[in-house]
C-alpha cells in the first residue's frame, strides 16, 4: 500500500503520499492542493469535500463542518456549547455522545461524529486512489495534540470505518516537526538545534519545542490553546458586521442563517485580504430580503475585533517553554505553519516573544501532510527510508490502578507515564498478587485535562495467576506502553518465579578448550504468560463492523448516483452531437427516411428526459443510449469510411 499521510484540518485537509522515493501533495478532483473538510447531505447522496463546499450555502442544515472538533467530544464538556455556535447543522446529545442531525435521502438521520470523518476519510482514501492508481491500507493521521486518549480512539476508529489501517495517530504539530527533521539538510550531529515551530490554524492554536540533531528529534514541551484560529476572526468581523447591518440597512443577519453564511463566507475573504492590505472593501450583494451590503474594514479595526485572542497568543508559546524547561533566547529557530500565521498581527506578537525573526522553511499548509506520507512510510515493511528517529511527549500524566492486596501493598496505583514524558515508552511494573486482577489506566489530574475529560482510559482483566506451594503471592510482572500513537495500554503480563541455575562462569584467561566452568545462582525467570482482556475507549467491534458496513453500503449508493448522473449527461450530449451532425457531417450517410426516423427518436428522447427521464435509473439512460446509436453508429461508419477513402486516394497520390 501507498505510504498515505493525512492532516485531517477543520477548515481543509491536505493528502501527503511516499513516492518517486520522496513525498508528494496530492490534488483533489478540480486540482486543488487543499480539500475542504466538509460533510453534506442531500436527497440522493453525500457531497464530501469539495462538492459539498459548493452546496454548502444551499444546503446549510445537511452540511457538516468542524468534523475534528466533536470527534471524542463528551456533549457534557462545556467546550460542545462553544462549538454549537459554529454549525449549521442541528446537533443532538445521546448517552453523552454528540451526534449530527440531517436530512438525507428524505429521511431524518443521525450520524456520530465517528461516521462523519470516516465518511470524510474514505472520500480523501478514493481521491488518493483516483489520482495515483495505487492502493492504500496503512494511514498515518495528523490530529491536534490536545486531542484525549478518547479523541485519539475515535480518530483511529474512523480510519478502521473508512477501511484504512491507522499505523500510527500523530500530533499534528509532531509531524510538521518530523518532516522539518528529514529534509533539513544541515542539522547538527553534536549540539542539538532548538526549533520551536508553531501552527495557528482554524480552530487550534499548539506549540511545540524540540532538539533536533542529523537524523533524530526530540520534543521538549509542548502546549495549544484549542479555541484559537482563523474562524475565531472569521466570526468577530460578521458579528461586526451583523451589529453594523441592523442599523444601516434594517437587516438582522443573526436571524437568518442564509445571510449569516453568506456574509460569514466574505468575512473570511476579507480577512485574508486584510493580511496584505491595511484596508478593504466589504460588499455582499442580496444578502437578504433584497438588501446589498456594502462597507469597509481596515485592519486596525480587525485587530481591536479579536483582540481578547491577540491579548493571550503569547500564552501557548510560553506553556510550551515552560515544559521545555527553556527560555525564549534558548530557542535557535521559530518556524511558523498554520494559515492563520499569515496574520501580521500574530506575526509580530511571535516575533516578539520570541525575541527573533521568524522563519518560513517548511510549506505553511503542507509541511503536517508531508511529515504524516514520511511516518506512514517509517512504518511500512516493505520500503526503505531516510532512518529518523522521534520521540513526542506525553500531554497528560497518566496512572495506573490495581485493586490493592492489603497483605502485600501499601499502595493501589502509580503514576507511570508523567506529563512530559516521552514516549513512545514502555514500563514495566512487579506486583505480588494472589489471584487473577484488574488494572486500570487513568489520567493522573482531572483539572489538567480538557474540561469535561472523563479519567478512565482503559481496564484490563489478567488471568491466568497460579501461586506456587506454599507461597501467599507470586511476582507478576505488567509490561505497560505508551505506544506510538500515544495510546496507554497493558501490553503483556507474566508471573516470575526464582530459580536456581547452573550458569557458566566467564573467565577470559582461561585456556580456550579447558573445561567450562559452572556456579549455582538464582535468577527470576518467566513462569507463565498471562491472557489480557482490555476495555478500552475504542468503539466496540460489533459497533465499528456496523459502521463499516454502513459506510461500505453508502459509498456504492454514492458510485451509483454519480454513475447515473454521468450517463444521463453522457445521452444528453449524445442527443445533441447527433441531431448536429445530422445536418452537418453525417448530411450525405443517411437516408431521407433514416434522418425522419433518427431526428424523431431524437426528439423523443429529448422529450423523455425533461420529462419522466429526468429523474431515471442508469440502466434506462445507457438504454436510451444505445437505441439512439445503434442508428447512429451505422451512419458514422458510413462516413468513417468515406473519409478513409479519401485518405487512401491523398495516400496513393502522393505517392504516385
Ligand atoms: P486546524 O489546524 O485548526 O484544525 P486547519 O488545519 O484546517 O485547521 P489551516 O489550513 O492551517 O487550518 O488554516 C486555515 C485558516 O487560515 C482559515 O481560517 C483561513 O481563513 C486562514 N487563512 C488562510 N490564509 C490566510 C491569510 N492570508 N490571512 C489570514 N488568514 C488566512
Ligand atoms: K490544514
Ligand atoms: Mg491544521
Amino acid at each position: 500500500s501507498v505510504p498515505f499521510g493525512v492532516d485531517l484540518g477543520n477548515n481543509n485537509t491536505v493528502i501527503g503520499v511516499a513516492r518517486n522515493r520522496g513525498i508528494d501533495i496530492l490534488v483533489n478532483e478540480v486540482s486543488n492542493r487543499q480539500t475542504p473538510s466538509i460533510v453534506g447531505f442531500g436527497a440522493k447522496s453525500r457531497a464530501i469535500g469539495e462538492s459539498g463546499k459548493t452546496q454548502q450555502n444551499s444546503n446549510l442544515k445537511n452540511t457538516v463542518e468542524h468534523l475534528v472538533r466533536i470527534l471524542g467530544l463528551p456533549a457534557d464538556s462545556p467546550d460542545y456549547e462553544i462549538e454549537k455556535k459554529y454549525f449549521t447543522s442541528p446537533l443532538i446529545e445521546k448517552d453523552n455522545e454528540i451526534l449530527s442531525e440531517v436530512n438525507f435521502q428524505g429521511k431524518k438521520t443521525t450520524f456520530t461524529p465517528i461516521q462523519l470523518v470516516a465518511m470524510y476519510l474514505n472520500k480523501i482514501k478514493n481521491t488518493a486512489i483516483k489520482e495515483t492508481k495505487g492502493k492504500f491500507t496503512d494511514i498515518c493521521l495528523a490530529v491536534p495534540v490536545w486531542f484525549t486518549e478518547k479523541q485519539r480512539s475515535a480518530a483511529s476508529d474512523a480510519c478502521k470505518v473508512a477501511g484504512l489501517n491507522p499505523v500510527r495517530i500523530v500530533n499534528d504539530i509532531t509531524a510538521a516537526a518530523v518532516g522539518y527533521g528529514v529534509f533539513k539538510t544541515d542539522l547538527p550531529e553534536d549540539e542539538a538545534k532548538k526549533v520551536a515551530i508553531v501552527d495557528i490554524g482554524h480552530s487550534t492554536y499548539s506549540v511545540l519545542i524540540a532538539a533536533f540533531k542529523k537524523g533524530e528529534l526530540k520534543v521538549l514541551g509542548s502546549a495549544s490553546d484549542k479555541h484559537f484560529g482563523g474562524r475565531d476572526f472569521d466570526y468577530a468581523i460578521t458579528k461586526h458586521f451583523a451589529e453594523e447591518f441592523k442599523s444601516k440597512y434594517k437587516i438582522d443577519i443573526t436571524q437568518n442563517a442564509k445571510a449569516w453564511s453568506r456574509v460569514y463566507t466574505a468575512a473570511e475573504r476579507l480577512k485574508k485580504v486584510l493580511s496584505a492590505n491595511t484596508t478593504a472593501p466589504f460588499n455582499v450583494e442580496s444578502v437578504m430580503n433584497d438588501v446589498d451590503v456594502s462597507s469597509s474594514l481596515t485592519r486596525e479595526e480587525l485587530e481591536t475585533l479579536v483582540q481578547p485572542l491577540l491579548d493571550r497568543a503569547h500564552t501557548p508559546v510560553e506553556r510550551a517553554l515552560a515544559m521545555a524547561g527553556l527560555k525564549a533566547e534558548d530557542v535557535d529557530t521559530v518556524e511558523v505553519v498554520g494559515g492563520c500565521t499569515r496574520v501580521p498581527a500574530l506575526k509580530a506578537t511571535l516575533s516578539e516573544v520570541f525575541g527573533k525573526p521568524l522563519s518560513f522553511t517548511l510549506n505553511q499548509d503542507e509541511a503536517i501532510a508531508r511529515g504524516a506520507a514520511f511516518i506512514c512510510a517509517m512504518h511500512s515493511p516493505t520500503l526503505r527510508v531516510r532512518p529518523f528517529k522521534f520521540e513526542d511527549v506525553n500531554p497528560y500524566s497518566v496512572s495506573y490502578y490495581w485493586d490493592k492486596d492489603p497483605a502485600a501493598e501499601d499502595d493501589d496505583h502509580l503514576e507511570v507515564f508523567p506529563v512530559g514524558g516521552s514516549f513512545p515508552s514502555t514500563k514495566v511494573i512487579t506486583l505480588y498478587r494472589s489471584q487473577d486482577f484488574n488494572i486500570e489506566a487513568r489520567y493522573t489530574d482531572k483539572n489538567a485535562l480538557p474540561a469535561g475529560t472523563q479519567e478512565f482510559i482503559g481496564r484490563w482483566s489478567i488471568k491466568g495467576v497460579v501461586v506456587n506451594e506454599g507461597e501467599d503471592t507470586i511476582q507478576t510482572k505488567i509490561k505497560l506502553r505508551n505506544d506510538p500513537s500515544g495510546f496507554h495500554i497493558v501490553e503483556s503480563a507474566y508471573t516470575v518465579e526464582k530459580k536456581t541455575i547452573q550458569e557458566p562462569i566467564e573467565d577470559p584467561e582461561a585456556d580456550e578448550d579447558a573445561e567450562p566452568q559452572y556456579k549455582t545462582v538464582e535468577k527470576l525467570v518467566k513462569k507463565n504468560d498471562l491472557e489480557i482482556n482490555g476495555q478500552t475507549l475504542h468503539l466496540p467491534d460489533e459497533l465499528l463492523n456496523s459502521y463499516l458496513e454502513t459506510e461500505a453500503a453508502l459509498e456504492v449508493q454514492d458510485k451509483l448516483v454519480a454513475d447515473t448522473e454521468e450517463r444521463k449527461n453522457a445521452l444528453e450530449e449524445y442527443i445533441y452531437e447527433l441531431r448536429g451532425k445530422l445536418e452537418d457531417q453525417y448530411k450525405e450517410f443517411a437516408s431521407e427516411q433514416e434522418k425522419t426516423k433518427l431526428s424523431a427518436m431524437l426528439e423523443k428522447a429529448e422529450e423523455w428526459l425533461y420529462d419522466e427521464g429526468y429523474d431515471s435509473t442508469k440502466a434506462k439512460y445507457i438504454a436510451k443510449y444505445e437505441e439512439l446509436a445503434s442508428i447512429g453508429n451505422v451512419i458514422r461508419g458510413r462516413y468513417l469510411a468515406k473519409e478513409e477513402e479519401k485518405k487512401q486516394a491523398i495516400r496513393e497520390k502522393e505517392e504516385s
